[in-house]
């Protein structure tokens, strides 16, 4: 089902190209988020996103032609074969050859993209062993997040969330903590508090849950989405290949202030990785710009 609806998206991701945005104020370039207007695709940080925007668009070309053959079929019928143009109508009732055909070319079709569509999904669903497990939590309205093998656990709100001090629209002083955190007026219904921050280049395996109702976990630009059922332990994977920011959004509708559970994971490098890890550990969640400048000197330090 979940390749089904990359098709709806397939029509336009021809018309655009989306590229994220390139503001540095996170330390990091936003690369996932929304554009206004925009109808296309995120940019793809992972293989995953690469294999879903590449079978959407082979998948396009393919409904493409299909409805341009049959709707010149039907144009050319209504001429040909109308009441004017040729009044004593055919008397055959069956076309064995014809038959045959329009059954088995539309299996064959079938199959075509059956060839490619399983592979990408046992892909996606074949959880390989991560380097980093995350349990991700769905709570009304927030995400939970525990690093598992670390003792690391923290929760992440929106930033104007009634959790940060706000009440869900963008005011002055929503603006001035979305600055505070690196973030522009345009990330407000986006940018949380605190981030998940993954290491470029590893295996992330999350493990999806809801604590009340379901919700859904989503990065776009890593080409992956999982309910967060309640009760259940769910699981997606992805690594990503690019450092910078990316934000996703609560994809099953969960109550009144659904819209406002956004989720933000930071890919950096594997140093500034595992030094925020060390501040994680006593206590400090928010990667900041200052940190991710201070924790890659380090690592430039490091090299001399
Ligand atoms: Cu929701």
């Amino acid at each position: 089902m979940r390749l089904l609806t990359s098709f709806g998206g397939g029509a336009a991701a021809v018309l655009a190209l989306v590229t994220g945005g390139s503001a540095l104020a996170q330390g990091l370039e936003i690369v996932g988020r929304p554009v206004d207007q925009g109808t296309g695709f995120q940019p793809a940080a992972t293989e995953l996103a690469r294999d879903l925007q590449g079978l959407d668009h082979m998948i396009l070309i393919i409904i493409t032609a299909i409805t341009i053959f049959v709707t010149g079929l039907l144009v050319w019928v209504m001429i040909r074969y109308n009441q004017r143009r040729n009044p004593k109508p055919a008397t055959f009732t069956h076309n064995s050859p014809l038959e045959v055909a329009w059954t088995v070319i539309p299996i064959l079709i079938l199959v075509f993209i059956g060839a490619f569509s399983l592979p990408v999904l046992f892909k996606q669903q074949e959880i390989p062993v991560g380097d980093i497990t995350i349990k991700v939590t769905g709570y009304q309205w927030y995400w939970g997040y525990e690093y598992v093998d670390e003792g690391v656990a923290f929760d992440s709100y929106m930033i104007g969330a009634p959790a940060t001090g706000g009440d869900n629209r963008l005011t002055p002083e929503v603006s001035a903590q979305l600055a505070e955190a690196g973030y522009s007026d345009q990330d407000f219904l986006l940018a949380t508090d605190t981030a998940v921050v993954v290491p470029v280049g590893k295996t992330i395996v999350m493990q999806v849950t809801g604590a009340d109702v379901i919700h859904s976990w989503t990065i776009p630009a890593f080409g992956v989405k999982q309910d967060a059922v309640p009760g259940r332990l769910a699981q997606l994977w992805f690594k990503a290949e690019r450092e910078g920011v990316y934000f996703g959004q609560c994809s099953e509708l969960c109550g009144i202030a659904h819209a406002y559970m956004p989720i933000t994971v930071k890919v950096v490098s594997q140093q500034v990785y595992d030094q925020w890890l060390a501040a994680a550990k006593e206590g400090d969640f928010v990667l900041s710009a200052a940190d991710v400048e201070a924790y890659s000197a380090v690592q430039v330090a490091s090299n001399d």
